[in-house]
């Protein structure tokens, strides 16, 4: 009788529950950059809000920047593979393969946008037998000089901005557009998270204090709909960073299993000083 219930505790506790989104993490400290030089990325999947478990990654398929100053002919596009290394990361109740990337100041560098984009590994999903795979976005900025910010990259699936994702303000609003292969998603799912632990980047690990609560399972993902031009709009009430996530835009099969191609895009919040 214990032991049945320790052994379905430890199923709870290791399996991913349909409540949890999954939000592949593309991480730096500061996305508004006064000058570039040196940066550290973590790239981890895992529940933002909870920042209980650690989804093991599989080997990264892509990782790259495209950079552009001004509106001016085409971005460049620098490869990152080279730069990744397999780390550990730790959130509250488990830990997992993860990666981090170490950039060379020569990457980013000068003036303008850089929009770094991921596409992981497909992740097979027990609890839904199925695979994931999230295209994931993370633009920063150096200097205060826009570039390709709102650009399609032509992703399967993507979000693309309709504001600059490195400044806004608490209590602003964050506007965006679900693409599939440069097309718009007509009424398009949405998840929304935020990223309520803290990441160690020393340590490679969540801290322990939940920056909120929830005060229902609703409010842990939050859903909405894109309209029938596949626009959203979402409030910041919070300073930090969110993640939103467009599921299941392509579905398709991988290894004789269902696999859906999702997009993530993630906005950083800073308070009005
Ligand atoms: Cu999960």
């Amino acid at each position: 009788m214990k032991k049945g219930f320790l052994l379905a505790g430890l199923l709870t506790l290791f399996a991913c529950s349909p409540v949890f989104a999954h939000f592949q993490m593309l991480y730096t400290p500061q996305s508004a950059l006064e000058r570039g030089g040196e940066m550290n990325l973590k790239l981890v999947f895992t529940h933002p809000f909870d920042g209980d478990h650690v989804m093991d990654m599989e080997p990264v398929q892509e990782f790259y920047v495209l950079q552009q100053r001004g509106d001016e002919g085409e971005a460049s596009k620098t490869d990152l593979m080279e730069y990744l290394t397999e780390i550990t990361w730790t959130a509250q109740e488990d830990s997992g393969k993860a990666y981090e990337a170490n950039l060379p100041a020569r990457v980013v560098r000068s003036m303008g946008d850089y929009v770094f984009v991921l596409v992981p590994g497909p992740y097979y999903e027990k609890a839904d037998e199925e695979y994931i795979q999230q295209f994931t976005k993370m633009i920063v900025n150096v200097g205060g000089i826009p570039g390709n910010w709102h650009e399609p990259v032509g992703l399967p699936a993507e979000i693309v901005p309709l504001d600059k994702p490195y400044a806004n303000w608490t209590g602003g609003i964050f506007r965006g557009v679900v693409m599939s292969n440069g097309e718009p998603v007509p009424h398009a799912e949405l998840e929304i998270e935020y990223l309520n632990h803290m990441p160690d980047m020393e340590k490679n690990a969540f801290e322990g204090d939940a920056k909120i609560e929830a005060p229902h399972p609703a409010f842990e993902t939050m859903g909405i709909r894109a309209n029938d031009r596949g626009e959203f709009a979402i409030g910041l009430p919070k300073a930090g960073w969110w993640g939103i996530a467009a599921p299941d835009v392509v579905e398709l099969e991988h290894n004789g299993k269902e696999m859906v191609q999702e997009a993530v895009l993630w906005v950083q919040v800073t308070d009005i000083p």
